[in-house]
């Protein structure tokens, strides 16, 4: 049989399409692809919860790709090496508490995993802003990235959901975008972000965790956004903080969504 552009033409529209219809309202929309993000989609979508992550670069993965300083290896202390099992992610024990992993196994499998588990993921789409109504978040505002890298003019389109997760990391652009467009205050100390501070590995990686939290109606922060927007300093290429950030975000939610 000759293969037929045309049919491969229609296959991948109507795919898409489908995909994307089915996820024009959800319980659950993830914004960032990085390693936080992932992991929350993975334990969202097991408890088959209807979630998507929207991503605004071609590959997922974030800053994990790269490990520390393009070294690809990762650090992850021994309070996350439960999900490294989850995942099936082999590593190495360096000394005691200190496991490495190859930075290109441990983000393709977070990648496998979660999509496996049920996560949807949207790649070169760009959170430009979030839907609100008086006493909350209501989804999010999407356009695509090369619409947004070109500076073109085009009006965006918006997709709902019950909880949004900010997981865009160091530029915590969903939380700036609340911060600066939407009434009311941040549960930050301020109201406001407070701001990165500078590496201090051990105190970041225990803030990462306690700032994840619903940082303001329907939206939740997780990974180094959350350190980001609580004034936690940042951990460099150790990830334990970032794993364990998308598991308890994923539960704080699945125990709202309950
Ligand atoms: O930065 P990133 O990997 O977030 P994370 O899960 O992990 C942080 C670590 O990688 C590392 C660290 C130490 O462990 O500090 O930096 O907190 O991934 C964030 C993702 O969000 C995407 C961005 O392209 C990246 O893949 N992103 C950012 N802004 C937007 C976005 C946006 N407006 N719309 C869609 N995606």
């Amino acid at each position: 049989m000759e293969l037929n552009e045309i049919v491969i033409t229609q296959a991948i529209i109507d795919r898409f399409w489908t995909k994307l219809k089915n996820n024009l309202e959800m319980d659950v929309a993830i914004v960032g692809g990085g390693p936080s993000g992932l992991v929350a989609g993975y334990f969202l979508a097991r408890e088959g919860r209807k979630v998507a992550l929207f991503e605004r670069k071609l590959s997922v993965g974030g800053g994990m790709w790269g490990g520390g300083m393009m070294f690809n290896e990762i650090v992850v202390q021994e309070s996350a090496v439960h999900i490294l099992n989850k995942f099936g992610v082999r590593y190495q024990l360096y000394q005691k508490d200190y496991y490495t992993a190859d930075s290109i196994e441990t983000t393709s499998s977070l990648i496998a995993g979660a999509t496996k588990a049920g996560l949807t993921i949207f790649n070169c789409m760009t959170v430009e802003d979030v839907m609100m109504r008086e006493d909350r978040l209501t989804g999010l505002v999407l356009n695509w990235s090369p619409v947004e890298m070109a500076g073109l003019h085009v009006d965006p389109l918006a997709v709902g959901s019950q909880f949004v997760i900010d997981s865009t990391g160091h530029a915590t652009e969903v939380v700036k975008v609340v911060s600066r467009k939407v009434p009311g205050k941040l549960q930050t100390p301020s109201g406001k972000i407070e701001g990165e501070k500078s590496m201090w590995a051990d105190r970041a990686e225990t803030l990462t965790l306690q700032n994840t939290c619903e940082v303001f109606p329907g939206l939740f922060i997780a990974g180094m956004c959350a350190n980001a927007t609580f004034g936690g300093p940042r951990m460099g290429p150790i990830f334990g903080g970032m794993l364990l950030s998308g598991e308890k975000v994923a539960n704080e939610i699945i125990k709202k969504l309950n």
